[in-house]
């Protein structure tokens, strides 16, 4: 009897740790870029968007700096209160643009920022009233649609999403639709959404954003096999793995790899993971679109497309949906 408790007792797998193993015993090894963000993932993915290469940050901030009075005009259709909700509001740099619009036009809204991290909830709780004393905020820390569900118990107002950064951009085309599909059900009429995406360019160009030669890219990357040793119990040797990024002008998707450089086995926990020399693990899609493209996903999800805000290079749009 005590065996079989103590037996019940051994931790059963956390979602990361089934994630990974179901990853890497796949036919094609794969992990997902949702586990990137670590504290030291937090810190590389910092340090990418201000290399020179990565335009997408720079492209977005200059939207909301420069037209977040017309966004505010539109967002505010007749007036009425509403419910301002960021999917993934990390530190709020860009969105704080739009707040500020909003509240010098008067507007009657809630912030609502939703985070998976806890962490990201806190700061800004704490540090955007500093910032914008008049602004009414209520951090929800937790799965994007869990919370969403939570904001709509909390009030009936009309809600306006946020999905900025290009965000999108980490699910494949099919992912993306159920993804929007799965939003549109969770709104009303007259709602919003307001949705990132970057825009398909010069492949050169592309390519250079997920393939610096200082090599963030690539320990943003390997950081993943550093978190599963640590976590996981792993025993990667990071120097047998090299990162690969393509992109792919006729379907929009910049992918990347690691790859094995040898022959090898790695454990994890009790399991051991066999890797042929050049074999791939898949570890993320940065999706790029047409405004084609942008207009189809909408259609096909339920949304009519309002307004497209660029920036003066044209590399990236915030898209304005009306349910
Ligand atoms: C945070 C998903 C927008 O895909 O451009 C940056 C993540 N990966 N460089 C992107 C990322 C490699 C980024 N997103």
């Amino acid at each position: 009897m005590d065996t079989m408790i103590t037996k019940r007792m051994v931790p059963v797998g956390s979602q990361f740790l089934n994630d990974v193993l179901a990853g890497l015993q796949a036919e094609t090894k794969f992990l997902s870029s949702k586990y990137f963000y670590d504290e030291k993932g937090d810190q590389i993915f910092q340090q990418i968007m201000e290399m020179k290469e990565y335009y997408l940050t720079d492209s977005e901030m200059e939207i909301l700096q420069e037209q977040s009075a017309k966004l505010a005009t539109l967002i505010s259709l007749d007036g009425d209160a509403f419910d301002l909700i960021e999917l993934g509001a990390g530190d709020a740099t860009k969105s704080i643009h739009l707040l500020k619009a909003l509240l010098q036009a008067q507007l009657n809204f809630t912030y609502l920022p939703i985070d998976i991290s806890a962490h990201v909830i806190a700061d800004l709780e704490e540090n955007l009233p500093k910032k914008l004393p008049d602004l009414q905020i209520e951090g929800l820390n937790g799965d994007y649609f869990k919370m969403l569900e939570k904001a709509k118990a909390m009030s009936n107002r009309r809600k306006v999403v946020l999905f900025m950064g290009a965000n999108i951009g980490n699910m494949d085309l099919a992912e993306a639709e159920n993804f929007c599909r799965d939003l549109r059900e969770e709104l009303s009429p007259n709602d919003l959404l307001i949705i990132g995406f970057d825009l398909k360019k010069n492949p050169q160009q592309i390519l250079a954003a997920y393939n610096d030669p200082t090599g963030i890219t690539r320990s943003f990357n390997l950081n993943l096999l550093n978190r599963i040793n640590g976590e996981l119990d792993g025993d990667f040797n990071i120097s047998n793995f090299d990162h690969y990024a393509s992109y792919d002008p006729e379907t929009g998707a910049c992918k990347s790899y690691l790859i094995s450089l040898n022959d090898q086995r790695v454990n994890i926990g009790d399991e051991t993971i066999h890797f042929n020399k050049n074999e791939h693990i898949y570890m993320e899609i940065s999706q790029k679109y047409s405004l084609e493209d942008i207009d189809a996903l909408a259609s096909k999800t339920g949304f009519t497309p309002m307004h497209r805000f660029f920036d003066r290079q044209e590399y990236f749009v915030d898209a304005v949906w009306k349910v």
